[in-house]
């Protein structure tokens, strides 16, 4: 078949590109691995930026974003002996929204199948050929086993970290940072004990209070990379988190309740340059990973669609190809400081090292809370910066 966009990969790069290309009557075609229920159920990171609200509202799928989604002005951090609240309202002019991930996936998905647009789910073998060429085409074997050839105009690789695209980019440059320490994610069914985020430094390790809504919270725990999860029963898990959030020292309860979810999620930084090889661009997880710590990752991949449904209109409707061009170079900009910022709360929050780096550690979140300056700039940082920097 052909069309004007294949679009590999449908997370919310794949899924948020398209919609935004069909706005603007640029048809596309989806071609993603998983199920579309598997996608629908996978559960990642939960805060969005104001710039990440505001574009899916103008989009027209923010309606049970606005109905559902938790405003919050901005986040706790605490380590032992100490509490403070950052506003970010008042130190950046901008607030974050709790809203899943999960959520705005099966929002887009429905805006999808009302406009009755091509998806392929459970495509296997995704390979994308001649992106060098004007001639660029995509390969797979269908859901049924029988072999399809899509040919388009340009191929978006929104396929993730571990999809084929970013291997199509021919001279490309890869950057990488693994971290000696993982997340212990927890999903449990019980309201929230706080109300904005907790982010804590703990002589045993970091700790994050997150949520999803008024009755589902979610938690992290640092852990070891090679972390075996059978090792964490739920009280291990609910006793380690209230040392670590603080309220044993606070004299507050951490609520409890059956846990629903738990896994051990790996750290990395990565970039790879340029997002762009001929035809094909890349957009979100597939060019960029980051640690979650910053609450960045979705939120970037948001960024990277924005400028690329923006260069990809004005291309293939006008034949202007400045905003094209200029892509990789643009969002890298904004990538780059989403992976310094995700680095430095990964660093100054997570347990590694010796005695010498805590008490630097200590020393820089104390300088965080007590500086409007660096209070600021967490806060700009957190709550998003313009798309264009
Ligand atoms: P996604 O969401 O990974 O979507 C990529 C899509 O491509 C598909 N795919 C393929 N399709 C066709 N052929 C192939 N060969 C393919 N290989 C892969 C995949 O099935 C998938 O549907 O990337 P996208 O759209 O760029 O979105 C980025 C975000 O998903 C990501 O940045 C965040 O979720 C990262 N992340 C988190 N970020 C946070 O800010 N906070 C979090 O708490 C948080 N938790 C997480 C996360 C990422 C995780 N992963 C990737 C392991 C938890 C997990 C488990
Ligand atoms: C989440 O709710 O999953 C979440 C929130 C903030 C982060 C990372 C994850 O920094």
């Amino acid at each position: 078949m052909r069309t004007r966009v294949a679009i590999i990969g449908a997370g919310p790069a794949g899924l948020l590109l398209s919609h935004l290309l069909d706005l603007e009557g640029i048809e596309s075609v989806l071609i993603e691995r998983q199920s579309e229920e598997y996608v629908r159920a996978r559960i990642r990171a939960g805060i969005l930026e104001a710039g990440t609200v505001d574009l899916l509202k103008q989009a027209g799928v923010g309606d049970r974003l606005a109905a559902e989604g938790m405003e919050h002005r901005g986040i706790y951090l605490r380590w032992p002996g100490q509490r403070h609240h950052l506003d970010f309202v008042e130190l950046a002019g901008r607030s974050v929204t709790v809203y899943g991930q999960t959520e705005v996936t099966k929002d887009l998905m429905d805006a999808r199948a009302k406009a009755g647009r091509a998806a392929y789910y459970q495509a296997s073998d995704v390979v994308p050929h001649d992106v060098d060429t004007a001639s660029p085409y995509v390969t797979f074997t269908g859901s049924d086993g029988r072999p399809v050839r899509v040919d388009a105009e340009v191929i978006a690789g929104c396929d993730g970290f571990h999809g084929p695209s970013r291997a199509a980019v021919t001279g490309g440059q890869d950057w990488e940072r693994t971290y000696p320490f993982a997340w212990l994610g927890v999903l449990a069914d019980v309201a929230p004990s706080t109300d904005e985020l907790i982010y804590a430094w703990h002589p045993d390790g970091f700790a994050m209070h997150s949520m999803r809504s008024p009755r589902v919270s979610r938690f992290y725990l640092q852990v070891r990379p090679d972390e075996d999860v059978a090792t964490w029963s739920d009280d291990r898990i609910w006793t380690a988190l209230s040392a670590r959030l603080g309220a044993d020292e606070e004299g507050w309860a951490l609520k409890t309740g059956p846990i629903t979810e738990k896994s051990v999620l790996p750290m990395r930084s990565f970039v790879s340059t340029p997002m762009r090889s001929g035809r094909l661009f890349l957009a979100g997880d597939a060019a960029h990973i980051v640690p979650p710590t910053g609450a960045k990752g979705l939120n970037l991949a948001v960024a990277d669609v924005a400028l690329l449904s923006c260069a990809l209109t004005s291309w293939l409707r006008s034949g202007s190809e400045s905003l094209a061009l200029a892509y990789s170079d643009t969002a890298l900009r904004r990538v780059w400081r989403c992976t310094h910022f995700s680095w430095w709360m990964t660093t100054m929050l997570h347990r590694h090292g010796d005695d010498f780096d805590a008490q630097l550690q200590l020393s820089q979140l104390s300088r965080t809370v007590t500086s409007e300056a660096a209070a600021s700039e967490l806060a700009q940082n957190y709550a998003g910066l313009p798309l264009s920097i």
